[in-house]
């Protein structure tokens, strides 16, 4: 059997984590996470690519030295650096990362100071009292450990969205050599685009629905079928997620997707209204008595209780049909709706890629601009750029925007910026001077997470308070299924932000999705927009921004709560604080 881009990404992530706690260089530790983040969401599988001699470098985020230890991973099915590392630093040690609440360095210290070797030790250790003994511990830190720990529920076993479209489209794109098929799409959470999915719901129009069950269940990735039936057929793939197939007759096909797409909340919803209707609403049609007077699509549906269409995103009994009835949905923003990207890295610090390649990638997606936010100095294990080096960067991009300004005939350009560091009191990480020379600032926390929560409030508006701030990078720090957000009063950075005429950012990274959906609806009620960007680390990472886009609907944003979806001039003129 051979094996899974899954399981490749797991090897490197493992060898991240493990890194990490060990204290290596930095730039070590984001190739492999790198890697591990883009492999679940590559379209082949590398071990055909390998098994088919092909260029791996050409895949995003994948140099030479990941290329090599893809190939040995293929061929033997393990990988000797993360055989020694394991020797090093037990693997056990993860689960602590895991935790949250913990950084690198303070798991490491655990280990050496206490023995702690996986979250069972550290359980004894902070019921021992013996945590608060280690250096740079403390009472507090113990005291929140313990919060932690009793809340801890394990790693989750949803699956994040951009593996499950990793795992799907090659499973689309086989199903459709069945015959007869009409329509096919996934419905379930994944159309709802939620940051993870429990697992995936496959809806197939075709009248022959034997035939496409029965090749579904034939299907290469398939570790073990659960369920098969003419219409219906359920399955476990080797990376463990689960699959449920429906096929539904073309008369169906807008009940069932309307069904299958949920919520269950939104659907028991719009199945009460059509209870007052005098209607039944089922995944085949919906009936007056035992007449059909809907069911073929889902604008049908909707328009059988009185209501106009409500986008996917927004299904979730969250105040959507209410909104509808009101004529007051939304009008959710799109990729197109899109103008450009507020931040952004390049091999100045822990990008890989150029300033250029960058400026060709974003002009290549139809942006007006991009802005590059390469890291300050604080964060020295990226190499963060000082005072001069970001003026020597400055210059480089004034320089590239002359070429640039040719080249698309003043149609793209980039803009000069930076993700500079919020300091443990709120101050900036470089001199107002040269961030004056800045076209904006991305402002972010990156150490110090575990403040408690009136002092982590007060660092960011302390840092709001700067008149060169504009724009808070991933304001919790969450890291989806790894790294719970730190303490912060959300509510009161951004009623802070909207006074001083800063915005929020929602990161789009598929593993940050920062902020939540609920935390963007909360903005757009108070009238404060954000800004949606995707922190890209490479060119391939400029493509993140479906994520971004897909959460922001979920949290009810249209175009105009979005301020990169304005030109250029507009966007200054937002970006001007006094
Ligand atoms: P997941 O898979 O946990 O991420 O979330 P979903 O929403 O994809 O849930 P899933 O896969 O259990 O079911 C897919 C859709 O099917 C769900 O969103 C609504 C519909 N559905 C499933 N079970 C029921 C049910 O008992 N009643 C109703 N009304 N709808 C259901
Ligand atoms: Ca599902
Ligand atoms: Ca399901
Ligand atoms: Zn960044």
């Amino acid at each position: 059997m051979t094996i899974q881009n899954r399981e490749i990404a797991a090897i490197f992530e493992e060898i991240a984590d493990l890194l990490e706690i060990e204290g290596a260089e930095a730039f070590r530790v984001r190739a492999y996470r790198e890697a591990a983040g883009v492999i679940p969401g590559l379209g082949e599988d590398l071990a055909d690519l390998v098994a088919a001699g092909a260029d791996l470098t050409e895949l995003p985020s994948v140099g030479e030295a990941i290329a090599k230890k893809i190939e040995v991973i293929v061929e033997t099915g393990q990988l000797p650096q993360l055989e020694a590392v394991r020797q090093r630093v037990p693997p056990s040690l993860r689960e602590l990362l895991h935790l949250g609440g913990l950084g690198p360095k303070r798991v490491w210290a655990l280990h050496e100071g206490l023995g702690v070797a996986s979250l069972a030790d550290l359980r004894g250790a902070v019921e021992a009292g013996r945590v608060h003994e280690l250096p740079g511990f403390g009472e507090k830190t113990e005291a929140q450990l313990r919060e932690r720990l009793a809340r801890w529920q394990g790693p989750s076993s949803r699956t994040p969205l951009i593996e499950a479209e990793g795992l799907v489209r090659p499973l689309l794109e086989y199903l459709r050599g069945a015959p007869g098929i009409a329509d096919l799409t996934v419905a379930g959470s994944f159309r709802r685009r939620r940051e993870t999915v429990g697992d995936l719901d496959i809806l197939v129009a075709c009248d022959d629905g034997g035939a496409v069950a029965e090749r579904f269940v034939g299907y290469g990735a398939v570790a073990e079928v659960l369920a098969h039936g003419e219409t219906r057929a359920s399955v476990r793939l080797r990376s463990g997620i689960q699959v449920d197939l429906r096929v539904v007759p073309t008369a169906s096909w807008g009940a069932a997707l309307h069904y299958f797409t949920g919520s269950k909340a939104h659907n028991v919803a719009v199945r009460r209204r059509g209870v007052e209707r005098g209607l039944k609403i089922s995944e085949y049609g919906v009936y007056r008595g035992d007449e059909a007077i809907a069911g073929r699509t889902e604008e049908s549906i909707y328009a059988a209780v009185g209501l106009p269409f409500i986008a996917p995103e927004l299904r979730e009994d969250r105040g959507e049909i209410e909104a509808a009835e009101r004529g007051a949905l939304p009008a959710l923003v799109t990729p197109d709706d899109i103008r450009g990207d507020l931040h952004a890295h390049t091999d100045a610090t822990d990008g890989q890629d150029s300033l250029a390649a960058m400026a060709e990638a974003a002009a290549a997606l139809g942006y007006e601009y991009l802005a590059i936010t390469d890291h300050t100095k604080h964060l020295g294990v990226v190499h963060g750029l000082d005072a001069t080096r970001l003026a020597a960067q400055i210059d480089a991009i004034d320089r590239l925007n002359e070429r640039l300004a040719e080249q698309y005939q003043g149609r793209f350009q980039i803009l000069k910026a930076s993700e500079v560091d919020i300091l443990e009191d709120g101050s900036l990480d470089l001199p107002d001077e040269i961030l004056a020379r800045l076209d904006l600032r991305v402002a972010s926390i990156h150490y110090k997470f575990d403040l408690p929560e009136h002092r982590q409030t007060e660092r960011v508006i302390r840092a709001m308070d700067n008149r060169h701030f504009n724009i808070l990078a991933h304001p919790t720090g969450r890291l989806i299924g790894a790294r719970e957000p730190y303490a912060i009063d959300l509510e009161r950075v951004m009623r802070a932000a909207l006074e001083r005429g800063c915005f929020l950012e929602l990161n789009a990274q598929p593993s940050r999705l920062d902020l939540t959906e609920l935390a963007c609806k909360q903005a757009k009620e108070l009238g404060l927009k954000v800004a949606i960007s995707t922190d890209a680390h490479s060119r391939a990472g400029l493509e993140m921004m479906r994520f971004g886009i897909g959460q922001a609907r979920r949290g009810w944003l249209a175009a105009d709560d979005v301020i990169n979806t304005r030109p250029l001039a507009a966007l200054r003129r937002l970006l001007r604080r006094d």
